[in-house]
């Protein structure tokens, strides 16, 4: 088991669109392992492969109180949206950040499971908010690229600063 590091806007490699995964192999259990220690250890309600520079189509998410609830999404994609509602996010690669962007109310997924097993799944509330997220991040798709540039700017200096910040202290 590892803790993997976690990118953050705006490293490009945000950016990348995932491939499908070929092979439910030895690894992509691995990833997923990992995947869902780290997002438990930074106390996330999800994380895609994207964030710690896996380029597959792997998500992890769990949104039950009690953090026992582990949802698997390899290879998913969104089939039905229904409604519209504004959502309050936050993001494991924009700490600091929380901002409200638009999102459909309900979903409908198609994915495989852990096991490789087909499955779909209709979800609404965080769930549904928390598939569009992750599933956007499959993408390339960071959800403050919803608010106007000058809102992305500014986010993009701050973040900046941060990182050059948290660089010269290890020095
Ligand atoms: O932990 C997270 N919380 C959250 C809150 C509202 C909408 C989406 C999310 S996902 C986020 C974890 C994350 O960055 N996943 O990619
Ligand atoms: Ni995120």
């Amino acid at each position: 088991m590892a803790l993997l590091p976690i990118l953050r806007f705006p490293d490009l490699r945000l950016h990348t669109k995932a491939a499908p995964v070929e092979a439910l192999d030895a690894s992509v259990a691995a990833l997923i392992r990992d995947m869902a220690e780290t997002m438990y250890a930074a106390e996330g309600v999800g994380l895609a492969a994207t964030q710690v520079d896996v380029h597959q189509r792997i998500a992890v998410i769990d949104v039950s109180e009690k953090r026992d609830t582990l949802q698997v999404f390899i290879n998913g994609e969104i089939v039905g949206r229904e409604g519209a509602c504004e959502s309050e996010e936050g993001c494991l690669s924009v700490p600091g950040v929380r901002e409200t962007v638009p999102r459909a109310e309900r979903v409908t997924v198609r994915a495989l499971n852990e096991k490789g097993e087909p499955f779909e799944l209709e979800a609404e509330g965080l769930l549904a908010v928390c598939l569009q997220h992750e599933f956007d991040h499959l993408d390339g798709k960071v959800f403050v690229e919803y608010l106007s540039r000058l809102k992305q700017g500014r986010i993009k200096t701050r973040l900046f600063k941060q990182a050059q910040d948290d660089k010269d202290a290890k020095d």
